[in-house]
């Protein structure tokens, strides 16, 4: 063997020695449930490792968030124990927007919120679950949930956020913020939310804000959303990027009640002091903004309020009306360039006191909606509503969907400005929507573009109504 050889053959094994030290890096071990000090959770988060095993059986009692501020994929694996917040704070965030696997664990706040018992600083309220992206981030941001439960905090159940305005990013495709380039997949298995944003007002069972490039994934599989302040999910997706979610086997039912109506109704008349809660006028009564009443104030969150007030072109008041801000158990936001594109299986979305499932496209990109084996029932508002505006299409296939008893309407397609409307719904049940104008299937296809509704094999009680678009029956 001359030198050389030996030199290379000592490289190769150097090389070889730090590898395996790599792969068999052992992981941190939890060996007790206190807030901090060796064999803590947080001494395990803090210890610059990147996979944790829980091996207590003790419930870990925290008096302040367990940070994760590493910039690398961090896996803490549990076998059921609880992680408990013993005070209105955020449980776990990765404020570097590390990506977060965890598998058997609960993490659950101190509870009793309500809007009669909210969060004592609306700008701290807790959260479960938090990933701050950072500004400068980009590839994808990872959150995989396996057999986790998140209950009974003030704020979002889980959060993650890819908006340099953290929570005043706003709802809604045209929310405001900019964001990173990084993508977000968040993808559940065996995951509950149940009873988390009743501290506030507009905090989610799960919520999604991406900004900037990038596109949002969630895969659910197994998992229910129930009892949250707003909606059960909310995806938020701002500028350029896409919305892509499968849904399998899970349930989003009784969100969006922390504007309880049975509270606010009451507050609302005190407010109105005998006038209206809504009005209409000729325009010769030359009624100005001043002489109707102004936006509610004094309640127990004026927040919940939402205010319309339409004006003639003169500028007097044509009409006004006061709603209270109730939630969806499944809304989707999307705007700028990209698409939503959805697959919801064997799924149910139940007594949901706004939409049931509220899907929103605008600008460039369609809506892509596939039901199969799922049902909407008893929620407030439309069973499963579906808005696209903007260049692009809608195109909806309902097979052994049912949805009724809905406030709302059964199920509604629309499609705006450019683009085509194609919805085919083969044996699906839509009956007793709609108290006043009973509709079971709303389509329109409003501007240029075609449209066509075929339903086979279906009963739809309570009537079609379509504009601008074909109906075939058979
Ligand atoms: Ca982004
Ligand atoms: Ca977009
Ligand atoms: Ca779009
Ligand atoms: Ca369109």
């Amino acid at each position: 063997m001359t030198s050389s050889t030996l030199f290379k053959k000592t490289l190769l094994a150097t090389a070889l020695f730090s590898t395996s030290a790599m792969a068999f890096a052992l992981p941190a071990v939890v060996t007790n449930g206190n807030n901090d000090g060796d064999g803590s959770l947080r001494a395990a988060i803090q210890s610059g490792v990147n996979e944790i095993v829980v091996a207590t059986d003790d419930q870990i009692m925290i008096t302040e968030t367990l940070d994760y501020d590493g910039k690398k994929a961090l896996a803490i694996y549990g076998k059921g124990q609880t992680v408990k917040a013993l005070g209105d704070f955020t449980l776990l965030s990765a404020s570097q927007g590390a990506s977060l696997k965890i598998n058997g664990l609960n993490f659950s706040g101190p509870g009793g919120f309500d809007i009669e018992n909210q969060s004592s600083d609306l700008t701290m309220a807790g959260k479960g679950i938090f990933i701050d992206v950072r500004d400068d981030q980009a590839g994808k941001v990872k959150l995989d949930l396996t057999n986790v439960t998140v209950a009974a905090v003030a704020n979002h159940g889980i959060h993650i956020s890819d908006c340099n305005l953290a929570d005043a990013c706003g709802g809604g495709g045209g929310g405001a913020g900019e964001g990173s380039n990084a993508s977000i997949k968040v993808t559940f298995n065996g995951v509950t939310v149940s009873d988390v944003g009743n501290g506030k007002f507009d905090a989610d069972g799960l919520r999604v804000d991406e900004r900037g490039n990038g596109s949002i994934t969630f895969i659910a599989y197994d998992s229910l959303f129930t009892g949250v302040g707003a909606d059960g999910v909310e995806l938020d997706e701002g500028q350029n990027g896409s919305v892509m979610t499968v849904v399998t086997n899970s349930a989003f039912n009784n969100n969006g009640g922390y504007c309880n109506p049975d509270i606010l109704e009451a507050e609302l008349e005190i407010f109105l002091a005998g006038e209206p809660d809504e009005n209409e006028f000729d325009e010769s009564n030359a009624v100005t903004e001043k002489d109707i009443p102004g936006n509610v104030v004094g309640t127990l969150d004026d927040d919940c309020f939402e205010r319309e007030v339409d004006l003639y072109d003169s500028g007097f008041v044509e009409a006004y009306e006061y709603g209270i801000d109730v939630d969806d158990g499944f809304d989707i936001d999307e705007a700028g360039n990209g698409s939503i594109i959805a697959k919801v299986m064997s799924s149910e979305i139940l007594d949901n006191l706004d939409e049931g499932g509220d899907f929103d496209e605008e600008d460039n990109g369609d809506i892509r909606l596939v039901a199969i084996d799922s049902r909407a029932r008893s929620n407030s508002d439309d069973g499963f509503k579906n808005s696209e505006s903007g260049r692009g299409n809608v195109k909806g296939l309902f097979y052994y969907v049912e949805s009724t008893d809905n406030g709302g309407k059964g199920v509604v397609f629309e499609e705006e400005d450019n683009g085509s409307v194609t919805v085919v719904v083969n044996d699906t049940l839509t009956e007793n929507n709609d108290d006043s104008d009973k509709t079971g299937l709303e389509v329109v296809q409003e501007d240029k573009g075609q449209g066509t509704l075929t339903v086979r094999n279906s009963s739809i009680v309570d009537g079609i109504d379509a504009e601008g678009v074909t109906v075939i029956e058979d």
